[in-house]
């Protein structure tokens, strides 16, 4: 079987302790969206194989893991990356047969995942403490220490640029890690865990259980014996993982869902933003947590933009992977209809834009939705206030400032806000009161470079990935006063 060969792996294994180990509860399907055929099995695992792999970690703090330096934790990272590299196009392929991706895409995820290593990798011996001016005779001072065991549960949209921002960091700060991925895309994570394994990582630092969230994510999310969890995903699962985590007083990180707008004024340059706006909403066919799938814009341009959107909307193409199409499927038979039913309350209720079209090669077995604009939608529709999760992206006018800034505002989510204007002085009053985790200023993601923090308010969730914030979040501080007399 092709999976067979690119993952040089029995993918129905599990990686704990540093050994690959048949987990309890036997196989789950692997699924190919673009025709919805069977490609493979992964392991289902077990709160039972969670018990065995978080002891795993356990004993790795305790020993060699713990033992090294932070130099040599980075060290190890370094290798990682540059064996991601190598591997880059085979891991690329794995992930666009799991979760339907163009290859294109795929891709830039991998080379996201080995500089994920690469900066985490050279941040390792840099995160340091702080002296503090204190009393006569005393010195004081903070040192950071990892938290231990650290949980990460994560999903099947960025699966290797999620689990390298998480897992890169939790490592680099010196945690042991046990890793859940989402049992739509588990084959990148165990590819990764073999990668681990060529550079060295000691056994145990790292442990994989690929299974279902009800069974392996809510038995981590649970367990005594982790320290820190970290959670990319849905609300709803977020919130049950943070409540579980409460029980035993466990700090959690949950990067959850958005709704982001995108704020265009009469003044913005149209010729830059628009492709942008679009953009920013379409890939990965919408399933981003920081898609932009509110358009929020000025009514001064509010025509133009509309039929400019609608022109490049009308020429999107839905197709299969690996073939670059401007869009894959969705991930799942669910996914889809999911985002199918909100296609159709819009259709039924507001003004269908433009809509794009499936590739004739889209197999009925497949995926597919067509990426659709709807525009003058009421900032209080289902669709201007819920996550789609697919291609799906919604336009309304606005008259000013305070207008564009209250519905801006007007969500449960707070992760990202895209602001296009010339006005300086706009730019820093918006971006100072609008209510989200990060504001792009003409411009929307900036690349999505590593070193830039990121994470959500309000049902977006709290705690930040990426840059030293990750770093800071996979530490604890402890603070240390000697009296000298
Ligand atoms: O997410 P879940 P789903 C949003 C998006 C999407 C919706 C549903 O709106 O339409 O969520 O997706 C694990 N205890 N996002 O259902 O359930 C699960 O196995 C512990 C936004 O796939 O949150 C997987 O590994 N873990 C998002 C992970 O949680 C549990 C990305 C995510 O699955 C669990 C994905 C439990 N009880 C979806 N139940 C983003 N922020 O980017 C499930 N899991």
């Amino acid at each position: 079987m092709i999976i067979d060969d690119l993952t040089r792996i029995d993918t129905s294994l599990i990686f704990v302790d540093g050994h690959w180990t048949r987990p309890q509860g036997g196989t789950l399907p692997v699924e190919d969206p673009s025709t919805g055929d069977a490609i493979g099995v992964i392991g289902r695992g077990t709160p039972a194989d969670v018990d065995v792999a978080v002891a795993a970690a356990r004993a790795a703090l305790d020993g060699p893991w713990g033992a090294l330096t932070a130099t040599d934790r980075g060290r190890i990272l370094t290798r990682m990356s540059a064996l991601v590299l190598d591997r880059a196009e085979d891991l690329a392929m794995i992930e666009t047969l799991d979760v339907g991706k163009p290859l294109d895409q795929s891709r830039r995820d991998s080379v996201a995942l080995a500089r994920y290593l690469e900066f985490y990798g050279g941040a390792a011996d840099k995160l340091m403490g702080s002296t503090i001016p204190y009393q006569q005779g005393y010195t004081a001072y903070t040192l950071r220490e990892p938290h231990g065991v650290c949980g990460i549960i994560i999903p099947w949209n960025y699966p290797m640029q999620i689990l390298g921002r998480a897992v890169a960091a939790a490592l680099a700060a010196g945690n042991a890690v046990v890793l859940k991925p989402a049992e739509d895309a588990s084959l990148s994570a165990l590819v990764f865990a073999q990668i681990a394994h060529q550079a060295g990582l000691p056994p145990g630092a790292l442990n994989v259980v690929t299974g279902l969230g009800a069974e392996v994510g809510a038995a981590l999310s649970a367990h005594r014996g982790v320290h820190h969890l970290s959670f990319t995903g849905s609300v709803g699962t977020g919130a049950g993982i943070q409540r579980a985590a409460a029980a035993n007083a466990v700090p959690v990180t949950l990067e959850l869902g958005g709704k982001s707008p995108q704020i265009v004024f009469d003044d913005a340059d149209l010729n830059r933003a628009i492709p942008v706006l679009v953009g920013a909403c379409m890939q990965n066919a919408g399933q981003t947590c920081s898609a932009a799938s509110r358009v929020l814009v000025q009514a001064g341009v509010y025509d133009e933009v509309r039929r400019r959107m609608s022109d490049i909307f009308n020429g999107l193409v839905a197709g299969p992977a690996p073939d670059s199409h401007d869009l894959g499927p969705l991930v799942s038979a669910r996914q889809r209809r999911l985002v199918q039913d909100f296609i159709d309350l819009g259709t039924r209720e507001l003004t269908l834009a433009a809509q794009g079209r499936l590739h004739p090669d889209a197999a009925a077995g497949g995926h597919f939705v067509r990426p659709t604009l709807f525009a003058d939608v009421p900032p209080d529709h289902t669709l201007a206030q819920q996550e789609i999760f697919g291609p799906v992206q919604v336009m309304m006018p606005f008259a000013d400032e305070a207008e564009a800034l209250r519905i801006a505002n007007g969500t449960d989510y707070g992760l990202v806000a895209g602001i296009w204007t010339r006005d300086g002085a706009r730019q820093l009053r918006l971006a100072g009161r609008l209510n989200c985790g990060q504001v792009f200023i003409n411009n929307y993601g900036a690349g999505g470079g590593v070193e830039l923090p990121f994470g959500g308010i309000g049902k977006s969730g709290h705690g930040r990935e990426k840059g030293f914030e990750a770093l800071y979040g996979f530490t604890r501080t402890k603070t240390i006063a000697i009296h000298h007399g």
